[in-house]
């Protein structure tokens, strides 16, 4: 099997010729366990040998419906053939340099491109990196040498990355947090926006948070706030209209960078370039990663030229940082989301995905909120006849779902968050069928 050829030719549907995970997943696995370190657990244990449009192949011949997108990066498609075709060039010519000892026209080209597609029409710079967690570090440690402030403020439910500092700023502590401190100092976690559970309007909340911000801060400390326009890990949280302006707005007037982390939402993903569009929030600082190249390596802080510019020479960098492979891939995907017009296509799979737990909410109360914009969309599971969150629900769900060869993520504080991610490249069949197997889940776990 290892044979298969990855991309949107692969064969477009679900089969499955063995149990999940099958015998040659299962030796993987048996592998795995044996030489990578525990820490690094997987969700579902299938040999995945090619992938592309809406599927994934794995090594025993199973096709699964990917409804995850490695957490919300192959937006294009595994494998899609412009970012084949560009790396494939790009490899051929170099493969690396260090762009802080020689430079190449790559990376100058994605800050250019960047800088024009970010919200808000100011005066630009950016920077590259690798991971999410990295530019995240990155626009933090740009912030406090602009300001010449410490402070670092973060919402309950954030999600920023596993690094020390990004770590110290994400909310959750199994997995991520358990047993690896200390972490890093000035950092204040303030109430979010959360509607489904908090019942507040966007200015209501943003007046909690603005409070504790005031009391427990000041703006005289404080160099960032920052805060993901729709909180994934935590639960795919969109915040009631009116919050993110607000926060905006009080942070300008205070002198305190505003940091939208657009990791996950970036890139078409919400039915917009940019998740900050819908409410025409123009962030300090925007970081970028995930859905920018096709599934390469690479990262972005972008925002005024004004904050980018303040750190030194050689303040900002890394060995591979920006490499000329990935920015070769960013460049066909970025290209890939407007010829294709993919935003829009991530607005239809939202719609499909929307109506259909709408529709099955009305027999089934445990289906507690359906929300989230365009293609990353989540269903938030509770007990019957209450808010309580339900886990194991959720937990049974997802391997109901990976049984029938749905690759299915969850998400959220309380692990009760099916979250829906696929790649804009699958068709509308694939979605509707991995839909009917959540709903078959459900009433197979009634
Ligand atoms: N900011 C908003 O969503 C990464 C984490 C997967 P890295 N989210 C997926 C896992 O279990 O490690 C993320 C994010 C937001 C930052 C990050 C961090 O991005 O590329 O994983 O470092």
């Amino acid at each position: 099997m290892v044979d298969v050829i990855g991309g949107p030719s692969l064969p477009q549907e679900r089969k499955l010729v063995t149990s999940i995970p099958g015998p040659k997943s299962q030796e993987l696995l048996a592998r795995k366990n044996a030489a990578v370190a525990a820490g690094v657990g997987v969700a579902l244990p299938v040999s995945i040998v090619a992938a592309g449009g809406g599927v994934m192949v794995d090594a025993d011949g199973n096709s699964l419906i990917d409804l995850g997108s490695g957490i919300a990066v192959t937006g294009v498609g595994n494998s899609a053939p412009a970012v084949v075709e560009a790396v494939t060039a790009q490899v051929q010519q170099f493969t690396h340099t260090c762009f802080t000892v020689t430079p190449y026209e790559g990376y100058v080209q994605v800050a250019e491109k960047l800088n024009e597609l970010t919200p808000g029409d100011h005066e630009k710079r950016s920077a590259l990196f690798n991971s999410g967690a990295e530019a995240v570090e990155n626009a933090i440690k740009i912030a406090r040498h602009y300001t010449k402030k410490n402070g670092v403020v973060v919402f309950d439910h954030a999600y920023h990355g596993r690094t020390n500092l990004t770590m110290g700023m994400t909310a959750k502590n199994m997995p991520y947090k358990d047993g690896f401190g200390p972490f890093a100092p000035e950092i204040t976690r303030v109430a979010t926006s959360y509607p489904y559970r908090d019942g507040l309007t966007g200015a209501e909340a943003a007046e909690v948070a603005l409070t504790q911000i005031e009391k427990q801060v000041g703006a005289a400390n404080l160099a960032a706030i920052i805060i993901e326009p729709i909180q994934g890990e935590g639960g795919f949280i969109a915040p009631a209209e009116g919050f993110l302006p607000a926060l905006q707005e009080w942070a300008t007037a205070n002198g305190v960078v505003f940091i939208l982390d657009e990791v996950q939402t970036g890139f078409a993903r919400t039915g917009d370039l940019f998740a900050a569009n819908h409410e025409g929030v123009v962030p300090d600082l925007v970081t970028t990663a995930k859905g920018i190249a096709g599934g390469l390596p690479l990262s972005a802080v972008t925002g005024r030229a004004e904050i980018m510019d303040s750190a030194h020479a050689g303040g900002l960098g890394g060995t591979y940082t920006g490499s000329p492979i990935s920015c070769a891939a960013a460049l066909a995907t970025i290209e890939t989301y407007e010829k294709e017009n993919l935003a829009a296509r991530a607005s239809e799979i939202g719609a499909i995905i929307t109506e259909f737990f709408t529709e099955l909410q009305k027999t089934d109360d445990r289906i507690g909120d359906i929300r989230g914009r365009g293609a990353m969309m989540a269903v938030e599971f509770v007990e019957s006849g209450s808010m309580k969150p339900a886990a194991a629900l959720t937990g049974a769900i997802a391997k109901h779902a990976a049984n029938e060869g749905v690759i299915l993520l969850t998400c959220g504080t309380y692990g009760n968050v099916v979250r829906f991610l696929p790649p804009l490249s699958i068709s509308d069949e694939l979605l509707r069928e991995g839909l009917q197997i959540v709903a078959d889940a459900l009433k197979a776990n009634a």
